[in-house]
């Protein structure tokens, strides 16, 4: 199969076509040693690397340049967050000090990102003032940044000093017309700017930052925030463009509007994107582009592997309270780190080999002009660490997969609330709540299978009535290599005849 290959030359310019992100194991196979260094070991800009990497968000930046009409002063910054108050705002040196603390207890913990609760660069010197002290006292953690892009160019030169690889803007639009529609004002040299002029500004200096990141080989993830009705269209245009220019990776995330945050979206009713439009979206752009789709949207104070929040383990009166010795944390982190590369190293190869497998075996046995047998299936599961190891009653997000002959692909997440508490009879008598569960199955809308570790038998039969096939025969095994057995399955039974396919039959 075609890889993207990226040159040293042009280090951001990924081009995989069928992947669920600019890196996963197989996309790396065509990167440069250069950029695959970079993003191994990142959770967000390799999808491999979420199930093992954690991140953390350190909230020094109170204020903001622009106003994004989704987006209340009193939440999180919701470019990078889903709304919810930060908990406390840091000083640059309280900031160091947690963040010292948790790459102490958090061995898994290899990237430290700004990103709220307003702009890093509407606050330059709390963002600079932290950056330039981890640059120099925890040289092994990468630092990471997420801006709207309003006071990049000004400020790329700075951000290149303390060896910043990684930098997010948030593009929601290319057209000031579309812009008017979701950024209100912006402050801008010492002066508030309204309507579309405020949105043609923001957008120049967007694309400017954009250009100087990539010409000095920062690696750049574009996030959008998918409006219905506003962006929505124009997001595949913003993607085109963002993707000529060179940024890696596009994080096309949903809105988040609910009357209760505040928020001029919320209050006016704009409503959200459900998880279908989202995939469909995420799915066109991706001819053009490297897509994200393990974006939670996290806290600007978040701690810990995406989808799981530990920052109530580090609030600031109990990293005071803790023994920090950061040099010796440094061993058992460097270890970690070279064991979980070299695990991802294997199953890059080992996903190299399988691609390359089936292709001869078609060529043997089945005519030329075969096409491929079988729909593609959404499967959900209950995982943990790439593998399916968590009871259905106890998921709180579910991966989704889509599995069809090309392979199993991630293609997003379902958040839900576990409503299991019980170690012993998952989802029987222990189930505490059936809105609880009615909810859950409602998230999994669109998907055919679910698969995890164990499942009661009370859901197991809602889950059939909903027409959701539960499956716990995969327990521990890789979330991949799971879907696509039963995929195989349900092939093998004559399940996922496609129309096309029986017109021909
Ligand atoms: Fe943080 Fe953002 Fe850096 Fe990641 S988050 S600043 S790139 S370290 Fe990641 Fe969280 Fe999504 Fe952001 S999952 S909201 S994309
Ligand atoms: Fe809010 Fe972030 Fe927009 Fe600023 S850039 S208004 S903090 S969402």
């Amino acid at each position: 199969m075609d890889l993207p290959v990226i040159t040293p030359e042009a280090p951001n310019a990924g081009g995989c076509s069928a992947g669920s992100c600019g890196s996963t194991a197989d996309q790396m196979g065509g990167m440069s040693a250069e950029v695959r260094a970079k993003v191994q070991d990142h959770p967000c800009y390799s999808e491999d690397a979420h199930h093992y990497f954690a991140r953390m968000h350190v909230a020094v930046a109170p204020a903001c340049n622009i106003q994004c009409h989704y987006c209340n002063r009193k939440y999180d910054c919701a470019n990078e967050s889903r709304p919810g108050v930060v908990s406390e705002v840091l000083t640059p040196n309280q900031a160091v000090k947690k963040t010292l603390a948790v790459a102490a207890t958090i061995p898994q913990m290899t990237v430290l990102g700004i990103a709220g609760p307003g702009d890093p660069l509407a606050n330059l010197e709390r963002t600079f003032e932290t950056f330039r002290q981890l640059a120099l006292t925890a040289p092994d953690i990468k630092l990471c940044v997420s801006t709207n892009g309003l006071a990049l160019p000004a400020n790329v030169d700075e951000l290149a000093k303390y060896n910043i690889e990684h930098v997010t803007i948030t593009i929601n639009c290319v057209d000031p017309d579309v812009g008017a529609k979701i950024y209100p004002w912006i402050f801008w040299q010492n002066r508030r700017v309204y309507g579309r002029e405020a949105a043609a500004i923001l957008i120049e200096q967007q694309q400017k930052g954009l250009e100087m990141l990539v010409a000095r080989g920062i690696l750049v993830k574009v996030n959008s925030v998918l409006i219905p009705g506003v962006n929505d269209e124009h997001l595949k245009e913003v993607s085109k463009i963002v993707k000529a220019k060179g940024a890696f990776l596009h994080n096309v995330m949903p809105l988040i509007a609910e009357a209760e945050h505040g928020t001029f979206y919320g209050i006016m009713g704009q409503r959200s994107p459900n998880s279908a439009e989202l995939k469909a979206l995420q799915d066109s752009c991706e001819g053009d582009m490297n897509m994200m789709r393990h974006c939670r949207q996290c806290r600007a104070d978040a701690v810990g592997l995406l989808g799981e929040d530990r920052g109530d383990e580090f609030t600031m009166d109990k990293v005071e309270a803790m023994e920090i010795d950061y040099e010796a944390a440094m061993a058992a982190r460097a270890e970690l780190r070279a064991r979980v590369t070299a695990e991802l190293e294997d199953k890059r190869q080992k996903a190299h080999a399988a691609k390359s497998a089936p292709a001869v075996q078609v060529i043997q046995f089945q005519p030329r002009a075969a096409k491929p047998a079988g729909r593609p299936v959404l499967m959900a599961v209950a995982a943990k660490g790439g593998l399916v190891a968590i009871h259905f009653g106890h998921a709180k997000e579910f991966l989704v997969y889509e599995a069809s002959a090309a392979g199993a692909k991630f293609v997003g997440h379902r958040k839900a609330d576990a409503y299991c508490s019980g170690d012993e009879i998952c989802g029987e008598s222990e189930m505490s709540g059936e809105s609880v569960l009615e909810r859950t199955i409602r998230a999994l809308e669109g998907c055919e299978v679910v698969l995890c570790a164990r499942i009661g038998i009370e859901p197991w039969g809602k889950l059939e009535a909903a027409g959701i096939q539960p499956n716990g025969e995969h327990a521990m095994e890789p979330n991949e290599d799971a879907v696509m057995a039963v995929w195989n399955e349900m092939l093998a039974a004559g399940k996922l005849a496609s129309k096309s396919v029986a017109k021909c039959a």
